[in-house]
């Protein structure tokens, strides 16, 4: 059988024939087969960088790759005859062909970058001295930024924070809370029901009116003393206007344990006002009437009108703006519990984030919380 590789190697000893690559650029010789030393592997480096500048487009640079970093290419030559040297040559001579390797690698990963750009640049798509474009970043809602600030506020002073259901039952949402069945307070909580019927014929769920029906469940759950915050959405079958949303947070607050007072009540929420509004802004307290807090009150902050400016902080021509039920835990949801409430009392408050936000930073309708108009919601 014809041996082609000895023919052809064969006919150009008799033409004295020494075969090239040609580059674009540059002809560069074939592996040397002498014994590499350091001199000459430096020499090789220098060759090939010089060749690799003088490359002008992609084909260029694959071709100078095949030439010098293939797998017949002549560093690759180099670090296969390393075995063959010396022993104590071929740590320094191996050393400086890896060397040699990785920096050959290098330039012409960037050279092919180079050539890129310069592609792209001459084709006038793209401009790389342009700055990049802005990236938007999101933001916190401001309901959630006011939640955690009053969460904060509370934890602050030792309450813990937990969370309930938002589809609740009516046991927790009314019964639990001294209001039965036909009580006229249920008045006060226009109820959206989930149109499910049990098979007692009752409709037992709704998504809950207020945040109170966690006061029973965390009660339920653990002996006294009790101290937590619950912060949670609420939904209301009602009209909306610039206080009033149909859907809108609360956060409940609940603190059981021997001697609490209705002083305490007071400290905490003076306490919870100066955190968040600065010890300034004025605090109404009034009677109110809620059926599970013996005695109960509301809670306002004031709205008058700015002295420096001429506006009031909620553009409403109202003096006082209400933010919270609260009051003294009822002895009948004590007992529900199966708290002893001749040992045990507590207070339970209930507020508003929102209407806090928009006392806070003097936004005159909640109506604006929940548009998802960003050039409202980007200013928080
Ligand atoms: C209650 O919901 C009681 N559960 C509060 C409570 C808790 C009293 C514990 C006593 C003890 P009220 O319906 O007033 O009460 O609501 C409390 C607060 O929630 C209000 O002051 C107001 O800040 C906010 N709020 C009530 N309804 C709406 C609404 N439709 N839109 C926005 N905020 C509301």
């Amino acid at each position: 059988m014809t041996n082609f590789r000895a023919l052809t190697r064969r006919r150009a000893a008799a033409y004295n024939f020494v075969p090239t690559i040609v580059l674009q650029n540059a002809i560069v010789s074939q592996p040397s087969v002498e014994s590499p030393s350091a001199a000459s592997i430096a020499t090789l480096t220098n060759q090939a960088l010089k060749e690799l500048d003088a490359v002008s487009d992609p084909d260029g640079a694959e071709q100078w790759r095949v030439s010098y970093l293939g797998r017949r290419g002549q560093i690759t030559g180099v670090l296969r005859s390393i075995p063959q040297l010396d022993p104590d040559q071929r740590r320094e001579v191996g050393a400086q062909a890896n060397q040699a390797k990785n920096a050959l690698e290098e330039a012409l990963a960037r050279r092919i970058r180079e050539l890129a750009e310069a592609e792209l640049a001459a084709a006038g798509a793209l401009d790389v001295t342009l700055p990049g474009r802005p990236v938007i970043t999101g933001r916190l809602h401001p309901t959630t930024q006011i939640v955690r600030e009053i969460c904060g506020a509370f934890i602050a002073m030792g309450f813990s924070v937990v969370e309930g259901p938002e589809v609740e039952l009516d046991h927790y949402n009314f019964e639990m809370l001294n209001i039965p069945a036909g009580h006229p307070a249920r008045d006060m909580w226009n109820s959206l029901w989930v149109d499910y019927v049990n098979e007692e014929g009752q409709q037992p769920m709704l998504l809950r009116t207020h945040t109170s029906p966690m006061q029973a469940r965390v009660m339920e759950a653990q002996d006294p003393p009790v101290r937590v915050i619950v912060p949670g959405k609420c939904y209301r079958y009602e009209a909306t206007d610039a206080t009033h949303e149909w859907h809108f947070y609360q956060i409940e607050g609940l603190a059981v344990a021997e001697g609490i007072t209705f002083a305490n009540l007071k400290g905490t929420l003076y306490e919870f006002a100066r955190r968040v509004f600065g010890p300034d802004r004025q605090i109404r307290f009034r009677c109110d009437y809620f059926p599970f807090v013996e005695p109960g009150v509301d809670m306002s902050i004031s709205n008058f009108v700015d002295p420096a400016t001429g506006k009031r902080p909620i553009n409403r021509d109202e003096d006082w703006i209400e933010i919270m039920g609260a009051g003294m835990v009822h002895p009948r949801v004590l007992e529900g519990v199966g708290y002893d409430p001749q040992r045990y009392t507590g207070f339970a408050f209930g507020m508003g984030p929102e209407r806090i936000g928009m006392l806070k930073y003097g936004i005159d309708d909640i109506r604006h919380f929940y548009r998802n108009d960003v050039r409202f919601l980007r200013q928080f």
